[in-house]
């Protein structure tokens, strides 16, 4: 290996660990902050924080390159199909490659930060979205049914982004 090679890969070296470094201290920061701080209520806790460790850890151990994807998914620069896609797999629970009634359901209880909702609200919820949202009614979203009800959702880019602090 040349001496120039060498060189550049010490530099590569020394960025990463600025960067990672950078990454710790935020972060560290923030986790602290939020810990030791009150519980004023409204977004402490993401509610998906399970399921967004579950989607970008590897046996729930972050790599360097899992924090970094993590970061870029949930950065304000990070396009909008790429958020779209991970939100799928956060939202799918069960893992089966849709939004079933069983994610649904899952999916409201924790927006909602209830346990004890009637079965009969939960149901009318649930189907409230399906026929908003599934196209083809086989009573689940496809990724791509997925898409095209979230890019009707104002919201979701901007809660999306929000919610990586939360983890
Ligand atoms: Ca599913
Ligand atoms: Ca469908």
């Amino acid at each position: 290996m040349d001496k120039g090679h060498r060189e550049q890969e010490e530099e590569n070296d020394k960025d990463e660990y600025v960067t990672f470094k950078y990454f710790q201290d935020s972060f560290g920061k923030y986790l602290q902050e939020k810990t030791t701080e009150d519980n004023s209520g409204e977004s402490d806790v993401n509610p998906f924080r399970d399921r967004i460790c579950r989607v970008f850890s590897h046996n729930n151990v972050f790599s360097f390159e899992d924090v970094l994807g993590m970061a870029s998914v949930f950065s304000e620069q990070a396009c909008p199909s790429l958020k779209i896609e991970y939100a799928f797999r956060i939202y799918d629970f069960n893992e089966n490659g849709f939004i079933d009634e069983e994610d649904l359901q899952r999916i409201i209880l924790r927006l909602l930060n209830s346990n004890d909702m009637s079965e009969d609200l939960l149901t009318d919820l649930t189907s409230h979205v399906l026929n908003e949202s599934d196209l083809d009614n086989d009573n689940m979203l496809s990724f791509s049914e997925f898409e095209h009800a979230m890019a009707k959702s104002p919201d979701f880019m901007n809660s999306f982004r929000i919610h990586f602090w939360g983890c």
